[in-house]
């Protein structure tokens, strides 16, 4: 049989990153009936995998097994071309146990001025899994938006390296971005129409 989500499904966003819960939750657009994993108190599983689908993956099944519902996993990062695609998964690492994403930032900024800062391209990457409870099946799809960084960042909108980020073909950073703007265009969004044509 085909998998199918039904419009108005309850599925936990398995997410404990309040900046991921918020756009996905625009980007779905009142079609489920949502519950974050943090509403459920399910624990964050260690991030063991070493790309971005197989974190997904890992966090849908483990919170699908936890709460008994249909679970809707995000794992997202920065790649950076000069830096071999660093952060890339290791994204949220970079900004420490405190989440400063003005270190992480800084980190990026200082590792790129290390290489010259001739090459400044950079990409978004959001991987989405969904996993049905029971040791069910699981899909998963990657969207990925390329842009420039530049430095210092600009705008208090979005979250973690928004700042720093415009994507090609604009002017301004996902920092500086209405969220609705950004929601139209971002890896997030792009991996979800994915979704939608898989499984809606
Ligand atoms: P969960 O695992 O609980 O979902 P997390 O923040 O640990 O939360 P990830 O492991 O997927 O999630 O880390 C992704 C990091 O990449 C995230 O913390 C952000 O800093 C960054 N990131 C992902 N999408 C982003 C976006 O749209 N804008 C800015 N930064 C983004």
């Amino acid at each position: 049989m085909a998998l199918k989500l039904e419009p108005g499904a309850r599925l936990v966003v398995a997410t404990h990153n309040p900046g991921k819960a918020r756009e996905l939750a625009a980007i779905l657009e009142n079609r489920f009936d949502l519950v974050t994993a943090g509403e459920l108190g399910l624990p964050e599983p260690e991030e063991t995998e070493t790309t971005f689908v197989g974190n997904a993956l890992l966090k849908a099944r483990a919170a699908a097994q936890a709460s008994g519902l249909i679970a809707l996993a995000d794992d997202s990062g920065l790649s950076v071309a000069a830096l071999d695609g660093a952060p890339g998964v290791y994204s949220a690492r970079w900004a420490g146990p405190d989440k400063d994403f003005g270190l992480a930032m800084a980190k990026v900024e200082e590792r790129l001025q290390a290489t010259g800062l001739e090459d400044c391209a950079a990409w978004f990457t959001c991987a989405l899994a969904v996993a049905w409870p029971h040791e069910g099946p699981a899909l998963v799809v990657e969207g990925r938006v390329d842009g420039q960084l530049t430095f210092p960042g600009r705008g208090r909108r979005g979250f973690g390296y928004d700042p720093i980020f415009t994507p090609d073909g604009g002017a301004l950073t996902f920092g500086e971005m209405e969220p609705a703007a950004k929601d139209a265009m971002s890896h997030r969004a792009r991996a979800f129409e994915k979704l939608k044509a898989a499984l809606l």
